[in-house]
């Protein structure tokens, strides 16, 4: 299925990357993010980690409202607009600034999980989801969408192990999860920049394909020429050295 979010041009006055890790519950989305801020530090890369909703102190306010556990009842459209009301502020105070000044933003959820939550799980219009969410981005979409694929029974199990009670959104119970689900896979389906990966393998198994999948969508960020031993001794001269960065 195309990206209900595509159709917006990319922005040409950003220099940056833009980065968004996405899936059920509990499938190792905040894990690969840590994983991949590491990597991308060690390589002198400027990157970034924010989650959503939050990365910002009003979303993060409104998080609060969003996830509370005590019983809280929001409708759907509520639900939607206060995830787009987080995003309007994470766009404009963080991701834009940061992506202008040739940062790599790694975000742990954005607009996909919008239209996997609050489309396919609540069962609002997506075309109504992609209009307010174009308002609320301002056309801004992410380079690539890293999708993680787990049954979402396993991404609870896994957060149960670590001791993480279900938030409001999470205890909306199997049959809207299995909605959330399925709706990631169909969004997959047709748009180039939302990529499906398997999240029942091991958290390196899982790094190291995404790290691949950066690589070769990305060469020019993530694939330079690195100045081994090896590549030092076998250098002619040394002014063929200072080729590499
Ligand atoms: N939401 C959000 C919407 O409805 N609409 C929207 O537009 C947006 C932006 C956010 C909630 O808001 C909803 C969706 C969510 O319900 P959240 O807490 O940010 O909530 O998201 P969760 O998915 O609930 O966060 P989790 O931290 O629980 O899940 P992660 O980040 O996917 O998983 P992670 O990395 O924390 O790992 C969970 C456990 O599994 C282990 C980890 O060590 C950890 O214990 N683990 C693995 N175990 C085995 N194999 C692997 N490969 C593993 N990777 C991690």
């Amino acid at each position: 299925m195309r990206d209900p979010g595509a159709g917006v041009g990319k922005d040409s006055a950003r220099k940056g990357l833009f980065l968004v890790l996405e899936g059920v519950e509990g499938v190792g989305k905040t894990t690969q993010a840590r994983l991949l801020l590491e990597w991308m530090e060690g390589l002198g890369l400027p990157a970034c980690l924010a989650r959503e909703p939050g990365g910002t102190p009003s979303g993060e306010a409104i998080r609060e409202i969003l996830l509370a556990r005590e019983g809280l009842h929001i409708q759907a459209e509520t639900e939607l607009l206060l995830m787009l009301a987080a995003r309007a502020a994470f766009v404009r105070e963080v991701v834009r600034p940061l992506l202008e000044g040739g940062g790599i933003m790694l975000a742990d959820r954005f607009e996909t999980s919008t239209f996997a939550y609050q489309g396919f799980g609540r069962g609002l219009p997506l075309e109504e989801i992609r209009r307010l969410n174009r308002f609320a981005t301002g056309g801004l979409h992410p380079d690539l969408v890293l999708v993680l694929d787990l049954p979402w029974e396993e991404g609870r199990a896994r957060q149960q192990r670590e001791g993480k009670a279900a938030d409001r959104i999470e205890s909306a119970g199997g049959a809207f999860l299995e909605r959330v689900r399925v709706g990631y896979r169909r969004l997959a389906e047709g748009g180039s920049d939302v990529v499906l990966l398997d999240g029942s393998a091991s958290p390196e198994r899982v790094q190291e394909e995404i790290r691949s999948i950066l690589r070769a969508r990305f060469p020019e960020t993530f694939d330079l020429p690195r100045c081994s031993e090896e590549d030092t001794a076998d250098s002619p001269s040394d002014d063929d050295s200072e080729d590499f960065p």
